[in-house]
């Protein structure tokens, strides 16, 4: 949207989420792009990869890289791998988004603000959830939180509800550095639509498994097909244990059902085009501990 006849510069940059798991990043990304590019669930561990989200506004685009929490026990392979793609984005961004919710603070919390300090970045803090409070009551919230370090910034908002949204695009506009945009104006991600399938079969398990969720499950697309009627997609569910398959089909197949039905409907309307969805579930025992297992199934370093 360069408007060639303006004298006004375009600015470009990498705007950074970060906060513990489960304070809304992949909510607050999902609102800024104006459109669901990241699953989001109550569960802890939802966003495993990098995400990046452009949201492009006249001489203004917005970069925003979307990461998994910061987990303070990293036994696992997979969890080492979130830690670390977590900690490269402070190092590439521009600027740095430390989400908490309002009303709480957590060790966890306090872990990140940690990273953060030691990397001597300069720092919004975004409160958000506000909409589970009076103004009263947030008043004394933001106070608590202001008081945890030299913020440049304090923005309370409502990812979920779209408070104070165009607020915080407002502070980002003014932080972003000048600088030609890099991606095309109508690209929303650098990820694949077979990534964003296999992503969106991940969210459907895990809400309708919910606390029985297996923590080691992933989805890998096995095949991809567009015709010109209907897009083709194969994919297998990976668990470690045979019970956890049990878990995943569910009494006579329910369960996985379920998770095609709901996965194919989100997806025709992603892609404006009938869609046939076919789910197998695997076991691989030890996947997520496993290096060369994680990089098949798509935990590449980007
Ligand atoms: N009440 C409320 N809930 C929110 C808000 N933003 C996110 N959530 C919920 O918080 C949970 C975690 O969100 P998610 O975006 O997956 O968190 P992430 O782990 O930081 O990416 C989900 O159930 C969201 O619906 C908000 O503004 N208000
Ligand atoms: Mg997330």
């Amino acid at each position: 949207m360069t408007d060639k006849n303006s004298k006004e510069l375009d600015h470009c940059g990498y705007i950074a989420l970060l906060g513990r798991p489960n304070v809304g990043k992949s909510t607050l990304m999902n609102t800024v792009l104006g459109e669901k590019l990241c699953i989001t669930s109550r569960k802890p561990q939802t966003t495993r990869h990098r995400i990046l989200g452009i949201r492009t506004d006249p001489h203004y685009q917005m970069l925003f890289i979307d990461t998994p929490g910061l987990h303070q026990n990293a036994k696992k392979a997979i969890n080492r791998y979130m830690n670390k793609t977590a900690s490269s984005t402070i190092k590439e961004a521009d600027l740095v988004l430390f989400l908490i919710e309002a009303g709480v603070w957590t060790d966890e919390d306090e872990a990140v603000l940690k990273r953060l300090k030691n990397n001597r970045m300069p720092v919004v803090l975004v409160v958000n959830k506000i909409d589970n409070f009076s103004d009263d009551q947030l008043l004394g919230h933001l106070q608590t939180a202001s008081e945890k370090y030299d913020f440049e910034n304090i923005v309370p908002i409502s990812a979920r509800k779209n408070r104070n949204i165009n607020q915080l695009l407002e502070l980002i506009r003014e932080k972003l550095p000048v600088s030609e945009f890099y991606y095309a104006e109508d690209q929303i991600t650098d990820r694949s639509i077979q990534f964003i399938s296999s992503e969106t079969i991940r969210e459907k398990l895990m809400s309708i498994l919910g606390q029985e969720l297996p923590y080691s499950i992933t989805v890998e697309i096995e095949k991809y097909e567009e015709t010109k009627e209907q897009t083709l997609i194969n994919a297998i569910i990976w668990v470690e244990r045979d019970s956890q398959k049990g878990i995943v089909i569910g009494n006579k197949g329910s369960v996985l059902k379920k998770v095609g039905t709901q996965a194919r409907i989100e997806l025709a309307r992603r892609l404006k085009q009938s869609v046939h969805l076919e789910l197998w579930v695997k076991v691989k025992s030890g996947w997520a501990d496993n290096q060369n297992l994680l990089s098949q199934f798509g935990y590449k370093e980007k």
